[in-house]
Parts: C-alpha cells; sequence; structure tokens
C-alpha cells in the first residue's frame, strides 16, 4: 500500500471493457466516474485494488472496474472484503454495497467490520429501495412509502446509516450526492487515505424504482440552500448566499441567519471530523430537511487501531515465543491420544 507508483494513471485506466448495464440515467454511472477519478490520486499501483461487492444493481460495480475484484453473495461483501483485507493488508480494498445489501440481510456484517475498524473502504449507495428485485422497501425507505412489498405504505421507522456507523464504533463517515462528482472525487480520496474503515454514503437515485427521492435536497436548484459541505477546521456556513450556518444552542444544533439578530460570522461553530468525541458529528450526521441542511462530506474522521494493523503485529509477536513452528507441530500440540 505504502508503494508508490512512477506512472500516473488516468481514470481510463480503471475502465474495464465490460459493457455497463444499469438503466440510463441511473445514478450508478456518475459514482463509477467519481471512483475512477479518485484512485488516479491515490498513487497506488493498479494491481493493489480489490473491488468487493454483494448482490444488486450497485453491486455489478466490479464488473466495471479493471482491478481485481469479486461480485459476490448478498450481503456478504463486508465479510469478503474482511477476509480480503486481513490476508493481504498491503490491498486497498473498497466494499460496494446497496441499502439492502448492507443494511437488510447484510446488516450484521456491516456493522462488525465498522467495528473492527478494518482498514476497507466502503461506498454504500443509498437509493432507498432494493432496485435489482424491482421496488421492493429497504431499512432506509422513508416510513409510509408505498412499494410492491408495503401496498398500504411502511410503518416501520428507517436507519439513519450516518447514526447506524457512529453507534458501530465507526471512526469514518461521509456523505455525498451521485452527480456531485467534484465532491464525491474528493470524498473517496480521503476514505482511502483514512486509516481504518470508511463508510461512505451515497445520496444515489434509482430512475426506474424511486426516481427522485433526494430531489428534496439533491436538485441543483435547491442544494445549496438544503445542504452544508462540511470542510474539517471551517465554519459550518451554507446557502446560496453563505448567509446561513448552525451554532450550538445549549445541546442541540440551531439553524441561524447570519447578519440577524447579532449573528455573526463568529457565532458559527467551526466543523472537527476529527473530534473522538461523536456527539456533535452525530446530530450532523442524522440533520434532515426541512429543519436542517443534510451534511455532506466527511463529517467524521477519527484515528485509531486498526483490527489488520492489531492482527499482523499480535501474529509476529506470538511467532517470535511460540513452540509452533510447523504443521506437524500444530498437530503435536496439546492433547494427543493413541488410539490402539
Ligand atoms: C440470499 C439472497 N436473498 C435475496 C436475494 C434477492 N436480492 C438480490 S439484490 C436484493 C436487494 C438489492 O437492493 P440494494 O442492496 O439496495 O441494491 P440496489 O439493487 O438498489 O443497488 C435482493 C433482496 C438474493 N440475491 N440472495
Ligand atoms: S433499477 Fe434503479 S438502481 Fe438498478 S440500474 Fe436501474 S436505475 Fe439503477
Amino acid at each position: 500500500m505504502e508503494e508508490t507508483v512512477v506512472n500516473k494513471y488516468t481514470p481510463k485506466d480503471f475502465k474495464s471493457d465490460q459493457e455497463v448495464r444499469w438503466c440510463p440515467g441511473c445514478g450508478d454511472h456518475a459514482i463509477l466516474s467519481s471512483v475512477q477519478r479518485a484512485l488516479p490520486e491515490l498513487g497506488i499501483p493498479k494491481e493493489k485494488f480489490a473491488f468487493i461487492s454483494g448482490i444488486g444493481c450497485s453491486s455489478r460495480f466490479p464488473y466495471y472496474m479493471d482491478t481485481y475484484g469479486f461480485h459476490s453473495i448478498h450481503g456478504r461483501a463486508s465479510a469478503i472484503a474482511s477476509g480480503v483485507k486481513t490476508a493481504n493488508p498491503e490491498l486497498s480494498v473498497w466494499q460496494i454495497t446497496g441499502d439492502g445489501d448492507a443494511l437488510a440481510i447484510g446488516g450484521n456484517h456491516f456493522i462488525h467490520v465498522i467495528r473492527r475498524n478494518i482498514n476497507i473502504n466502503i461506498i454504500l449507495f443509498n437509493n432507498e429501495i432494493y432496485g435489482l428485485t424491482k421496488g421492493q422497501y429497504s431499512p432506509t425507505s422513508t416510513k409510509g412509502i408505498v412499494t410492491k412489498t408495503s401496498p398500504y405504505g411502511t410503518v416501520e421507522e428507517p436507519f439513519s446509516v450516518g447514526e447506524l456507523v457512529i453507534g458501530a464504533k465507526g471512526k469514518f463517515f461521509a456523505r455525498t450526492i451521485d452527480t456531485n462528482i467534484a465532491l464525491s472525487t474528493q470524498i473517496y480520496t480521503e476514505a482511502a487515505r483514512h486509516k481504518g474503515t470508511s463508510v461512505v454514503e451515497v445520496l444515489q437515485n434509482c430512475v426506474i424504482f424511486n426516481d427522485g427521492v433526494h430531489d428534496t435536497v439533491a436538485d441543483k436548484e435547491v442544494r445549496d440552500d438544503r445542504t452544508l459541505i462540511l470542510k474539517h477546521g471551517q465554519p459550518m456556513i451554507f446557502g446560496k448566499n453563505n448567509d446561513k450556518g448552525l451554532i450550538l444552542d445549549g445541546l442541540k444544533l440551531r439553524v441561524v441567519k447570519i447578519g440577524e439578530d447579532g449573528i455573526t460570522e463568529k457565532d458559527i461553530i467551526v466543523h472537527d471530523a476529527t473530534e473522538p468525541n461523536p456527539g456533535i458529528q452525530y446530530m450532523l450526521a442524522n440533520m434532515r430537511y426541512p429543519e436542517f441542511p443534510v451534511a455532506l462530506g466527511v463529517i467524521r474522521a477519527v484515528e485509531g487501531v486498526t483490527y489488520d494493523s492489531a492482527m499482523t503485529e499480535q501474529i509476529s509477536e506470538i511467532k517470535k515465543t511460540s513452540k509452533i513452528k510447523c504443521m506437524d507441530d500444530l498437530l503435536m500440540h496439546g492433547s494427543t491420544w493413541k488410539v490402539e
């Protein structure tokens, strides 16, 4: 991973020769393009990349990358990516998953890869629906949504991806919008450089089964006023005229207008993605329109010991004193029986 490449790649170097089979207009196309733009920035040799997915439209991703990859089993991408990374710690491992793949059938594996802080990058395509199987509701679908599996509207609360990630002891969480290529590319680069599990939630549009689900915040006409792009060390200011911001009012966040009620830029809180206490980051991750703008950018990026490095270190320490040097030693170790 530390090895640097002499030749500089371009996005084209990461495009495979496979025909891209997502629906025309699907947000997945833009995500693919952003990832292909981010990888050349990393200075990692091409043969060190591995893309691991589960099952879903989003999970077709590895076919379209000219890298190593697995299109694996529904819900099991985290488990397989964990194995790939721990067996080959020098690889740059990317998990591609959907809201169904990661949070429904794969919920168990997803929380544990995060808790273990395995050094992989997870891109979660959140279209709030099952795309591949034609429109059933998912764990992120808005309460009340009418779908093929909820003809009278769902009666359950959805997961907030950021809340779940932080609750699972996540150290890196970011959010972007599929069509914002510049922001997405920058976030994927930061996610890759972070040591530990990084989760990037992408607000992705499924034009066929949940078209426009993110439009209230993602539409070009309104997004400046309804989203806040967080930058570490910068005040949390947003709006078309850069005149709105967030303050801490007691223990809660509140939207204010700069220039009104004596509010100046100095009152606006400054984003600290590296703060280990997740209190404010948790509130940022959970902000919803219309009360708040939706937070984009890197919300949390805290350093910590990774599972893969701790495991490698433990193995080398144990090896120094272990009496077991080969398979025969292992078989003869501990209790043995002689069958007469
Ligand atoms: C064990 C198993 N159960 C169910 C399925 C059917 N299935 C395939 S993809 C999918 C959900 C996909 O939704 P999501 O992960 O949100 O991805 P999207 O297609 O929206 O990108 C389901 C339920 C399966 N392939 N395997
Ligand atoms: S069904 Fe939806 S998610 Fe799947 S390829 Fe088509 S637009 Fe994309």
